[in-house]
Protein backbone atom coordinates (compact mmCIF):
# COMPACT_ATOMS: atom_id res chain seq x y z
CA UNK A 1 0.00 0.00 0.00
CA UNK A 2 2.56 1.93 1.02
CA UNK A 3 4.52 1.32 -1.79
CA UNK A 4 1.75 1.96 -4.39
CA UNK A 5 1.39 5.83 -2.81
CA UNK A 6 4.85 5.90 -3.35
CA UNK A 7 4.82 5.28 -6.68
CA UNK A 8 1.45 7.48 -7.15
CA UNK A 9 3.79 10.23 -5.85
CA UNK A 10 6.46 9.89 -7.93
CA UNK A 11 4.42 9.55 -10.76
CA UNK A 12 2.85 13.02 -10.15
CA UNK A 13 6.03 14.18 -9.36
CA UNK A 14 7.27 13.14 -12.85
CA UNK A 15 4.40 14.31 -14.35
CA UNK A 16 4.47 17.76 -12.79
CA UNK A 17 8.16 17.90 -13.91
CA UNK A 18 7.87 16.88 -17.64
CA UNK A 19 4.63 19.13 -17.86
CA UNK A 20 6.46 21.93 -16.29
CA UNK A 21 9.37 21.35 -18.83
CA UNK A 22 7.55 20.81 -21.66
CA UNK A 23 5.74 24.26 -21.06
CA UNK A 24 8.76 25.90 -19.93
CA UNK A 25 10.47 24.55 -23.37
CA UNK A 26 6.97 25.86 -25.35
CA UNK A 27 8.16 29.40 -23.71
CA UNK A 28 11.00 29.77 -25.37
CA UNK A 29 10.45 29.44 -28.73
CA UNK A 30 12.55 30.19 -31.31
CA UNK A 31 12.16 33.62 -32.59
CA UNK A 32 11.95 34.98 -36.44
CA UNK A 33 10.89 38.64 -37.07
CA UNK A 34 9.92 38.77 -40.68
CA UNK A 35 9.95 42.75 -41.56
CA UNK A 36 9.17 43.45 -45.13
CA UNK A 37 9.69 46.88 -46.91
CA UNK A 38 7.16 48.98 -48.35
CA UNK A 39 4.76 45.95 -48.36
CA UNK A 40 1.13 47.22 -48.03
CA UNK A 41 -1.81 45.58 -46.68
CA UNK A 42 -3.39 44.71 -49.81
CA UNK A 43 -0.35 42.44 -51.69
CA UNK A 44 -0.62 39.39 -49.90
CA UNK A 45 -3.39 37.16 -51.58
CA UNK A 46 -4.20 36.04 -47.61
CA UNK A 47 -5.44 39.95 -46.94
CA UNK A 48 -7.35 39.59 -50.11
CA UNK A 49 -5.05 40.54 -53.76
CA UNK A 50 -6.82 38.74 -56.18
CA UNK A 51 -4.16 39.83 -59.02
CA UNK A 52 -1.00 38.20 -57.09
CA UNK A 53 -0.76 34.68 -55.61
CA UNK A 54 1.38 34.15 -52.32
CA UNK A 55 1.25 30.72 -51.36
CA UNK A 56 3.81 30.59 -48.84
CA UNK A 57 2.48 33.71 -46.67
CA UNK A 58 -1.19 32.68 -47.03
CA UNK A 59 -0.31 29.07 -45.73
CA UNK A 60 1.42 30.87 -42.72
CA UNK A 61 -1.48 32.73 -42.21
CA UNK A 62 -4.00 30.19 -42.20
CA UNK A 63 -1.91 28.28 -40.23
CA UNK A 64 -1.16 30.89 -37.52
CA UNK A 65 -3.48 34.65 -36.80
CA UNK A 66 -3.93 36.97 -39.52
CA UNK A 67 -4.12 40.45 -37.86
CA UNK A 68 -6.34 42.65 -39.34
CA UNK A 69 -5.32 46.04 -37.37
CA UNK A 70 -1.72 46.24 -36.91
CA UNK A 71 0.45 48.99 -37.38
CA UNK A 72 4.22 49.90 -37.84
CA UNK A 73 4.28 53.16 -35.75
CA UNK A 74 5.12 54.99 -38.80
CA UNK A 75 4.58 55.42 -42.78
CA UNK A 76 8.25 55.15 -43.58
CA UNK A 77 11.15 52.74 -42.56
CA UNK A 78 13.44 54.60 -40.16
CA UNK A 79 11.30 55.58 -37.65
CA UNK A 80 9.33 52.21 -37.77
CA UNK A 81 12.63 50.71 -37.52
CA UNK A 82 13.87 52.98 -34.77
CA UNK A 83 10.13 51.80 -32.38
CA UNK A 84 10.90 48.28 -33.44
CA UNK A 85 14.03 48.61 -31.48
CA UNK A 86 13.72 50.76 -28.61
CA UNK A 87 10.06 50.32 -27.85
CA UNK A 88 9.89 54.07 -28.11
CA UNK A 89 7.70 56.42 -30.53
CA UNK A 90 10.50 57.52 -32.64
CA UNK A 91 8.86 61.03 -33.08
CA UNK A 92 9.79 61.25 -29.37
CA UNK A 93 13.56 61.84 -30.68
CA UNK A 94 15.07 63.86 -33.28
CA UNK A 95 16.89 62.97 -36.12
CA UNK A 96 14.79 59.52 -36.77
CA UNK A 97 13.33 60.50 -40.30
CA UNK A 98 14.56 57.96 -43.09
CA UNK A 99 18.53 58.50 -42.99
CA UNK A 100 20.64 59.05 -45.92
CA UNK A 101 22.92 56.06 -45.90
CA UNK A 102 26.05 57.79 -44.47
CA UNK A 103 24.07 58.53 -41.65
CA UNK A 104 25.45 57.61 -37.58
CA UNK A 105 23.81 55.03 -35.49
CA UNK A 106 20.52 56.34 -33.75
CA UNK A 107 19.98 53.89 -31.20
CA UNK A 108 21.03 54.20 -28.06
CA UNK A 109 23.49 51.99 -26.46
CA UNK A 110 22.62 51.92 -23.42
CA UNK A 111 18.79 51.71 -23.05
CA UNK A 112 17.24 48.00 -23.47
CA UNK A 113 16.81 47.47 -27.07
CA UNK A 114 14.31 44.27 -28.61
CA UNK A 115 17.32 42.26 -29.46
CA UNK A 116 18.78 42.95 -25.78
CA UNK A 117 15.53 41.33 -24.79
CA UNK A 118 16.17 38.04 -25.86
CA UNK A 119 20.33 38.29 -25.23
CA UNK A 120 19.31 38.80 -21.57
CA UNK A 121 17.25 35.36 -21.64
CA UNK A 122 19.97 33.53 -23.03
CA UNK A 123 19.24 33.46 -26.90
CA UNK A 124 21.73 34.16 -30.17
CA UNK A 125 20.67 37.21 -31.85
CA UNK A 126 20.83 38.20 -35.10
CA UNK A 127 19.63 40.60 -38.32
CA UNK A 128 19.99 39.75 -41.76
CA UNK A 129 19.03 42.38 -44.52
CA UNK A 130 17.71 46.15 -44.37
CA UNK A 131 19.22 48.36 -41.44
CA UNK A 132 18.74 51.87 -41.94
CA UNK A 133 19.27 52.94 -38.35
CA UNK A 134 22.76 54.42 -38.86
CA UNK A 135 26.39 52.73 -38.34
CA UNK A 136 29.10 54.40 -36.51
CA UNK A 137 29.83 58.00 -34.64
CA UNK A 138 29.38 60.17 -37.44
CA UNK A 139 28.62 61.20 -40.80
CA UNK A 140 32.04 60.79 -41.68
CA UNK A 141 33.17 57.45 -40.83
CA UNK A 142 36.04 55.40 -43.03
CA UNK A 143 34.30 52.30 -45.08
CA UNK A 144 37.08 50.26 -45.30
CA UNK A 145 37.97 49.73 -41.64
CA UNK A 146 35.73 48.77 -38.28
CA UNK A 147 32.65 50.08 -38.81
CA UNK A 148 30.61 50.35 -35.09
CA UNK A 149 28.59 51.13 -33.09
CA UNK A 150 26.15 49.55 -34.95
CA UNK A 151 23.33 46.34 -34.94
CA UNK A 152 26.40 44.82 -32.82
CA UNK A 153 26.31 47.02 -30.25
CA UNK A 154 22.91 47.09 -29.28
CA UNK A 155 22.43 43.40 -28.77
CA UNK A 156 22.70 41.38 -31.96
CA UNK A 157 25.61 38.82 -32.07
CA UNK A 158 25.40 38.76 -35.60
CA UNK A 159 24.50 40.79 -38.41
CA UNK A 160 24.94 40.99 -42.31
CA UNK A 161 23.16 43.61 -43.46
CA UNK A 162 23.17 46.52 -45.99
CA UNK A 163 23.41 50.13 -44.00
CA UNK A 164 20.64 51.95 -45.45
CA UNK A 165 18.35 51.35 -48.34
CA UNK A 166 18.22 49.86 -51.49
CA UNK A 167 18.57 52.74 -53.62
CA UNK A 168 21.12 54.54 -51.48
CA UNK A 169 24.94 54.23 -51.77
CA UNK A 170 27.33 52.31 -50.63
CA UNK A 171 25.20 49.21 -52.29
CA UNK A 172 27.61 46.97 -50.07
CA UNK A 173 26.72 44.85 -47.32
CA UNK A 174 28.72 44.36 -44.23
CA UNK A 175 29.38 41.46 -42.04
CA UNK A 176 29.31 42.58 -38.44
CA UNK A 177 31.90 45.45 -38.77
CA UNK A 178 33.60 45.09 -41.94
CA UNK A 179 32.01 45.86 -45.29
CA UNK A 180 31.85 42.60 -47.59
CA UNK A 181 35.05 41.77 -49.44
CA UNK A 182 36.23 45.27 -49.20
CA UNK A 183 39.58 45.57 -50.71
CA UNK A 184 42.12 47.79 -49.34
CA UNK A 185 43.78 48.66 -52.41
CA UNK A 186 40.29 49.74 -54.12
CA UNK A 187 38.72 52.09 -51.30
CA UNK A 188 35.24 52.98 -50.46
CA UNK A 189 34.29 56.51 -49.97
CA UNK A 190 30.82 57.77 -49.31
CA UNK A 191 29.62 61.55 -49.89
CA UNK A 192 26.06 62.87 -49.72
CA UNK A 193 26.75 66.42 -50.52
CA UNK A 194 28.90 66.68 -53.39
CA UNK A 195 29.77 64.19 -56.83
CA UNK A 196 33.19 61.64 -55.81
CA UNK A 197 35.03 59.32 -58.20
CA UNK A 198 34.95 58.81 -61.61
CA UNK A 199 31.83 57.12 -61.74
CA UNK A 200 29.09 58.20 -63.87
CA UNK A 201 25.68 59.64 -62.75
CA UNK A 202 22.14 59.08 -63.62
CA UNK A 203 22.09 62.84 -64.39
CA UNK A 204 24.88 62.93 -66.38
CA UNK A 205 24.50 59.89 -67.89
CA UNK A 206 20.99 58.87 -68.16
CA UNK A 207 21.35 56.74 -71.26
CA UNK A 208 23.38 53.80 -68.86
CA UNK A 209 20.48 53.35 -66.50
CA UNK A 210 18.71 49.86 -66.96
CA UNK A 211 16.19 51.44 -64.68
CA UNK A 212 14.90 54.73 -65.97
CA UNK A 213 14.44 57.25 -62.35
CA UNK A 214 11.39 59.42 -62.09
CA UNK A 215 11.74 62.95 -62.50
CA UNK A 216 12.38 65.23 -59.86
CA UNK A 217 12.29 62.40 -57.41
CA UNK A 218 16.54 62.44 -57.48
CA UNK A 219 18.01 58.95 -57.64
CA UNK A 220 20.04 60.18 -60.67
CA UNK A 221 23.37 60.37 -58.23
CA UNK A 222 25.66 57.34 -59.03
CA UNK A 223 25.21 54.43 -61.32
CA UNK A 224 25.80 51.05 -60.02
CA UNK A 225 24.60 48.04 -61.74
CA UNK A 226 23.09 50.73 -64.10
CA UNK A 227 20.73 51.77 -61.52
CA UNK A 228 21.17 55.22 -60.34
CA UNK A 229 21.39 55.94 -56.34
CA UNK A 230 20.57 58.60 -53.95
CA UNK A 231 24.18 60.11 -53.06
CA UNK A 232 27.73 59.33 -54.53
CA UNK A 233 30.11 56.82 -53.65
CA UNK A 234 33.67 55.45 -55.24
CA UNK A 235 35.68 52.49 -55.14
CA UNK A 236 34.70 49.16 -53.26
CA UNK A 237 34.23 47.37 -56.92
CA UNK A 238 34.86 43.87 -55.40
CA UNK A 239 32.16 45.25 -52.50
CA UNK A 240 29.33 46.30 -54.56
CA UNK A 241 26.09 43.72 -54.37
CA UNK A 242 24.54 42.42 -57.72
CA UNK A 243 20.96 43.77 -56.98
CA UNK A 244 19.20 40.25 -58.32
CA UNK A 245 21.24 38.62 -56.14
CA UNK A 246 20.72 40.91 -52.91
CA UNK A 247 17.64 38.63 -51.48
CA UNK A 248 19.22 35.57 -52.29
CA UNK A 249 22.01 36.46 -50.29
CA UNK A 250 19.67 37.56 -47.45
CA UNK A 251 18.21 34.38 -47.79
CA UNK A 252 21.62 32.65 -47.87
CA UNK A 253 22.74 34.21 -44.56
CA UNK A 254 19.27 33.76 -42.85
CA UNK A 255 19.28 29.45 -43.83
CA UNK A 256 22.32 29.31 -42.20
CA UNK A 257 22.11 31.29 -39.39
CA UNK A 258 18.73 28.87 -38.50
CA UNK A 259 20.91 25.57 -39.37
CA UNK A 260 23.87 26.48 -37.00
CA UNK A 261 21.15 27.31 -34.39
CA UNK A 262 19.51 24.31 -34.20
CA UNK A 263 20.58 23.66 -30.45
CA UNK A 264 19.87 27.30 -28.65
CA UNK A 265 17.05 29.81 -29.01
CA UNK A 266 17.32 32.59 -31.54
CA UNK A 267 15.85 35.46 -32.26
CA UNK A 268 16.58 36.68 -35.86
CA UNK A 269 15.57 39.91 -37.03
CA UNK A 270 15.39 38.87 -40.78
CA UNK A 271 14.53 42.24 -42.92
CA UNK A 272 13.51 41.99 -46.37
CA UNK A 273 14.17 44.76 -49.47
CA UNK A 274 11.44 43.72 -51.10
CA UNK A 275 9.11 45.24 -52.24
CA UNK A 276 11.17 48.62 -51.99
CA UNK A 277 12.62 50.47 -54.81
CA UNK A 278 15.02 49.84 -57.03
CA UNK A 279 12.88 46.47 -57.72
CA UNK A 280 15.42 44.29 -59.56
CA UNK A 281 14.01 40.98 -58.78
CA UNK A 282 16.26 37.54 -59.36
CA UNK A 283 15.95 37.20 -63.19
CA UNK A 284 13.92 34.03 -62.77
CA UNK A 285 11.39 36.08 -61.11
CA UNK A 286 11.09 38.67 -63.74
CA UNK A 287 8.07 39.04 -65.56
CA UNK A 288 6.36 36.12 -63.97
CA UNK A 289 3.51 38.78 -61.93
CA UNK A 290 2.38 40.58 -64.78
CA UNK A 291 2.41 43.46 -62.81
CA UNK A 292 5.80 45.02 -63.64
CA UNK A 293 9.17 44.56 -61.12
CA UNK A 294 7.18 45.15 -58.20
CA UNK A 295 4.73 42.20 -58.28
CA UNK A 296 7.49 40.34 -59.45
CA UNK A 297 9.54 41.01 -56.10
CA UNK A 298 6.73 40.56 -54.11
CA UNK A 299 6.60 36.80 -55.11
CA UNK A 300 10.39 36.46 -55.18
CA UNK A 301 9.68 37.32 -51.39
CA UNK A 302 6.78 34.87 -50.96
CA UNK A 303 8.96 31.99 -52.67
CA UNK A 304 11.53 33.14 -49.63
CA UNK A 305 9.42 32.91 -47.23
CA UNK A 306 8.68 29.67 -48.47
CA UNK A 307 12.03 28.40 -48.29
CA UNK A 308 12.79 29.46 -44.94
CA UNK A 309 10.00 27.26 -43.79
CA UNK A 310 11.38 24.71 -45.90
CA UNK A 311 14.47 24.85 -43.58
CA UNK A 312 12.77 25.19 -40.45
CA UNK A 313 10.82 22.12 -41.18
CA UNK A 314 14.05 20.29 -41.93
CA UNK A 315 15.56 21.33 -38.94
CA UNK A 316 12.60 20.14 -37.04
CA UNK A 317 12.05 23.72 -35.51
CA UNK A 318 8.98 24.59 -37.27
CA UNK A 319 6.31 23.95 -34.46
CA UNK A 320 8.71 25.43 -31.90
CA UNK A 321 9.24 28.84 -33.63
CA UNK A 322 7.42 32.16 -33.36
CA UNK A 323 7.54 33.69 -36.59
CA UNK A 324 5.81 37.21 -36.66
CA UNK A 325 5.41 38.16 -40.37
CA UNK A 326 5.06 42.50 -41.21
CA UNK A 327 6.23 45.01 -43.04
CA UNK A 328 7.34 48.83 -41.73
CA UNK A 329 5.43 51.15 -43.95
CA UNK A 330 2.19 51.14 -46.77
CA UNK A 331 2.74 50.53 -50.18
CA UNK A 332 3.94 53.22 -52.91
CA UNK A 333 3.79 52.78 -56.58
CA UNK A 334 6.32 55.25 -58.17
CA UNK A 335 9.15 55.48 -55.54
CA UNK A 336 11.77 57.23 -57.65
CA UNK A 337 12.03 54.64 -60.88
CA UNK A 338 9.98 53.85 -63.73
CA UNK A 339 9.74 50.26 -63.25
CA UNK A 340 6.35 48.94 -64.30
CA UNK A 341 4.84 49.36 -61.12
CA UNK A 342 2.46 51.71 -62.08
CA UNK A 343 2.19 51.15 -65.43
CA UNK A 344 1.35 47.58 -65.43
CA UNK A 345 -0.36 47.20 -62.00
CA UNK A 346 -3.54 46.19 -63.90
CA UNK A 347 -6.28 46.43 -61.10
CA UNK A 348 -4.06 45.16 -58.30
CA UNK A 349 -4.61 47.43 -54.68
CA UNK A 350 -1.57 47.43 -52.46
CA UNK A 351 -3.57 49.71 -49.90
CA UNK A 352 -6.46 47.09 -49.71
CA UNK A 353 -9.98 48.63 -48.83
CA UNK A 354 -7.45 51.84 -47.51
CA UNK A 355 -6.91 55.31 -48.54
CA UNK A 356 -3.24 56.50 -48.17
CA UNK A 357 0.03 54.45 -48.48
CA UNK A 358 3.43 55.18 -47.80
CA UNK A 359 4.42 58.58 -45.88
CA UNK A 360 0.48 59.05 -45.12
CA UNK A 361 -1.50 59.79 -42.02
CA UNK A 362 -4.39 57.96 -43.54
CA UNK A 363 -4.54 53.79 -42.84
CA UNK A 364 -2.76 52.10 -45.53
CA UNK A 365 0.17 54.40 -43.89
CA UNK A 366 0.80 52.05 -41.13
CA UNK A 367 -1.76 49.72 -41.23
CA UNK A 368 0.02 46.54 -42.23
CA UNK A 369 0.09 42.60 -42.97
CA UNK A 370 0.78 40.79 -39.60
CA UNK A 371 0.87 37.40 -39.36
CA UNK A 372 2.05 35.62 -36.49
CA UNK A 373 2.60 31.74 -36.43
CA UNK A 374 4.02 29.31 -34.02
CA UNK A 375 2.34 26.16 -34.46
CA UNK A 376 3.21 24.74 -30.86
CA UNK A 377 1.27 27.44 -29.12
CA UNK A 378 -0.87 29.51 -31.34
CA UNK A 379 -3.99 28.38 -32.31
CA UNK A 380 -5.33 29.55 -36.24
CA UNK A 381 -7.65 32.59 -36.42
CA UNK A 382 -7.73 36.26 -37.32
CA UNK A 383 -7.63 38.98 -34.63
CA UNK A 384 -8.34 42.81 -35.09
CA UNK A 385 -6.83 43.46 -31.88
CA UNK A 386 -5.07 46.81 -32.48
CA UNK A 387 -1.21 46.33 -32.29
CA UNK A 388 1.92 48.22 -32.94
CA UNK A 389 5.23 46.42 -33.73
CA UNK A 390 6.32 48.79 -30.59
CA UNK A 391 4.86 46.31 -28.61
CA UNK A 392 6.87 43.52 -29.35
CA UNK A 393 9.61 44.29 -27.30
CA UNK A 394 7.41 44.63 -24.02
CA UNK A 395 5.32 41.33 -24.86
CA UNK A 396 8.23 39.40 -25.47
CA UNK A 397 9.88 40.40 -22.60
CA UNK A 398 6.74 39.09 -20.87
CA UNK A 399 6.97 35.59 -22.61
CA UNK A 400 10.78 35.33 -21.71
CA UNK A 401 10.26 37.00 -18.14
CA UNK A 402 12.30 39.75 -18.42
CA UNK A 403 12.26 42.89 -16.86
CA UNK A 404 12.33 45.99 -18.89
CA UNK A 405 13.89 49.00 -16.95
CA UNK A 406 11.88 51.98 -15.53
CA UNK A 407 12.46 54.66 -18.42
CA UNK A 408 13.19 52.21 -21.05
CA UNK A 409 11.40 51.32 -24.13
CA UNK A 410 8.54 53.75 -22.43
CA UNK A 411 5.79 53.06 -25.46
CA UNK A 412 6.37 49.74 -25.57
CA UNK A 413 2.96 48.16 -24.17
CA UNK A 414 2.59 43.98 -23.68
CA UNK A 415 0.17 42.76 -25.32
CA UNK A 416 1.54 39.45 -25.13
CA UNK A 417 -2.04 37.72 -25.01
CA UNK A 418 -3.21 39.28 -28.25
CA UNK A 419 -0.02 38.57 -30.05
CA UNK A 420 -0.52 35.18 -29.10
CA UNK A 421 -4.14 35.39 -30.80
CA UNK A 422 -5.35 34.42 -26.48
CA UNK A 423 -6.98 37.91 -26.32
CA UNK A 424 -8.81 40.30 -28.93
CA UNK A 425 -8.08 43.26 -26.87
CA UNK A 426 -4.62 44.89 -27.59
CA UNK A 427 -4.28 48.96 -27.46
CA UNK A 428 -6.34 50.99 -26.44
CA UNK A 429 -4.70 54.11 -28.06
CA UNK A 430 -2.12 54.50 -30.94
CA UNK A 431 -0.59 57.59 -32.68
CA UNK A 432 0.52 57.23 -36.38
CA UNK A 433 2.86 58.89 -37.99
CA UNK A 434 2.87 59.98 -42.00
CA UNK A 435 5.86 61.05 -43.47
CA UNK A 436 6.46 64.09 -40.37
CA UNK A 437 4.83 65.01 -37.30
CA UNK A 438 2.47 62.44 -35.38
CA UNK A 439 -0.70 63.66 -36.70
CA UNK A 440 -3.49 61.09 -35.87
CA UNK A 441 -4.39 58.96 -33.51
CA UNK A 442 -6.55 55.43 -33.00
CA UNK A 443 -9.00 55.23 -30.04
CA UNK A 444 -11.05 52.41 -30.05
CA UNK A 445 -12.72 52.40 -33.34
CA UNK A 446 -12.21 56.38 -33.54
CA UNK A 447 -9.38 57.68 -35.71
CA UNK A 448 -8.39 61.34 -35.52
CA UNK A 449 -6.07 63.18 -37.77
CA UNK A 450 -5.35 67.06 -36.30
CA UNK A 451 -5.66 69.69 -38.95
CA UNK A 452 -2.00 70.12 -40.53
CA UNK A 453 -0.71 72.19 -43.18
CA UNK A 454 0.81 70.56 -46.47
CA UNK A 455 -0.06 68.75 -49.97
CA UNK A 456 -2.89 66.65 -49.49
CA UNK A 457 -1.55 64.52 -52.65
CA UNK A 458 1.65 63.77 -52.87
CA UNK A 459 2.19 64.22 -56.70
CA UNK A 460 5.20 62.56 -57.08
CA UNK A 461 4.71 58.82 -55.74
CA UNK A 462 0.86 59.69 -55.73
CA UNK A 463 -0.26 59.23 -52.74
CA UNK A 464 -3.10 60.65 -50.36
CA UNK A 465 -0.99 62.53 -47.29
CA UNK A 466 -3.83 62.70 -45.00
CA UNK A 467 -3.30 67.14 -44.26
CA UNK A 468 -6.00 68.96 -43.93
CA UNK A 469 -6.69 72.08 -42.74
CA UNK A 470 -9.85 70.88 -41.33
CA UNK A 471 -10.30 67.96 -38.14
CA UNK A 472 -10.95 64.45 -39.68
CA UNK A 473 -12.80 62.01 -37.51
CA UNK A 474 -13.39 58.74 -39.12
CA UNK A 475 -15.41 55.33 -37.48
CA UNK A 476 -12.83 53.07 -38.58
CA UNK A 477 -15.29 49.85 -37.69
CA UNK A 478 -17.56 51.21 -40.41
CA UNK A 479 -15.41 53.14 -42.43
CA UNK A 480 -11.52 51.37 -43.12
CA UNK A 481 -11.80 53.79 -45.79
CA UNK A 482 -11.77 57.35 -43.84
CA UNK A 483 -14.32 58.47 -46.76
CA UNK A 484 -16.87 59.98 -43.99
CA UNK A 485 -15.63 62.60 -42.25
CA UNK A 486 -17.62 63.08 -39.08
CA UNK A 487 -15.61 65.77 -37.38
CA UNK A 488 -18.33 68.67 -37.59
CA UNK A 489 -21.08 65.59 -36.45
CA UNK A 490 -19.14 64.69 -33.66
CA UNK A 491 -17.29 67.57 -32.01
CA UNK A 492 -16.92 66.71 -28.55
CA UNK A 493 -14.50 63.51 -30.05
CA UNK A 494 -12.55 66.30 -31.83
CA UNK A 495 -11.80 67.76 -28.86
CA UNK A 496 -11.39 64.80 -26.83
CA UNK A 497 -9.27 63.04 -29.29
CA UNK A 498 -7.37 66.40 -29.69
CA UNK A 499 -6.48 66.40 -26.02
CA UNK A 500 -5.17 62.62 -26.12
CA UNK A 501 -2.92 63.02 -28.86
CA UNK A 502 -1.57 65.98 -27.15
CA UNK A 503 -1.00 64.76 -23.56
CA UNK A 504 0.46 61.46 -25.64
CA UNK A 505 2.84 63.44 -27.27
CA UNK A 506 3.98 65.90 -24.46
CA UNK A 507 4.08 62.92 -22.52
CA UNK A 508 7.14 62.12 -19.97
CA UNK A 509 8.70 59.26 -20.81
CA UNK A 510 12.03 58.82 -18.33
CA UNK A 511 9.96 56.72 -16.21
CA UNK A 512 7.54 54.97 -17.83
CA UNK A 513 6.92 51.23 -17.73
CA UNK A 514 3.86 49.45 -18.09
C1 LIG B 1 12.72 58.81 -49.97
C2 LIG B 1 13.10 58.42 -51.37
C3 LIG B 1 12.48 57.08 -51.67
C4 LIG B 1 12.83 56.06 -50.62
C5 LIG B 1 12.49 56.59 -49.24
C6 LIG B 1 12.92 55.69 -48.15
C7 LIG B 1 13.33 60.47 -52.70
C8 LIG B 1 12.61 61.47 -53.56
N1 LIG B 1 12.60 59.42 -52.29
O1 LIG B 1 13.34 60.00 -49.61
O2 LIG B 1 12.89 56.63 -52.93
O3 LIG B 1 14.18 55.73 -50.68
O4 LIG B 1 13.13 57.82 -49.05
O5 LIG B 1 12.08 54.63 -48.06
O6 LIG B 1 14.50 60.62 -52.42
S1 LIG B 1 12.01 53.86 -46.69
O7 LIG B 1 11.06 52.78 -46.91
O8 LIG B 1 13.32 53.38 -46.42
O9 LIG B 1 11.50 54.81 -45.72
CA1 LIG C 1 10.04 50.98 -45.93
Amino acid sequence: MKNKILLKTINVLFLLIGGFSASHAQQRPNVIYIYADDLGYGDLSCYGATKLHTPNLDKLAKSGIRFTNAHATSATCTPSRFALMTGKYPWRKTGTGILPGNAALIIPTDKTTLPQVFKRAGYATAIVGKWHLGLGDSVNKNWNGEIKPGPNEVGFDYSFIFPATADRVPTVFLENHRVVASDGNDPIAVDYSKKIGNDPTGKEHPELLKLKSSPGQGHDNTIVNGIGRIGYMSGGYRARWVDEEVSATFLFKVEQFVTDHRQKPFFLYYALTEPHVPRMPATRFKGTSGLGYRGDDILQLDWTIGQLMKTLELNGMTKNTLIIFTSDNGPVLDDGYQDGAVTQLSGHTPWGPMRGGKYSALEAGTRVPFIVNWPAQVKPGVSDALFSQMDILASVAHLLNQKVPNGDAPDSEDHLEALLGKSKQGRSTLIEQGSADPTAIIRGDWKYIKPHPGVALMKDVGIESGNSPAPQLYNLKDDIGEKKNLADAYPDKVKELDQLLKNEISKNTSAIRH
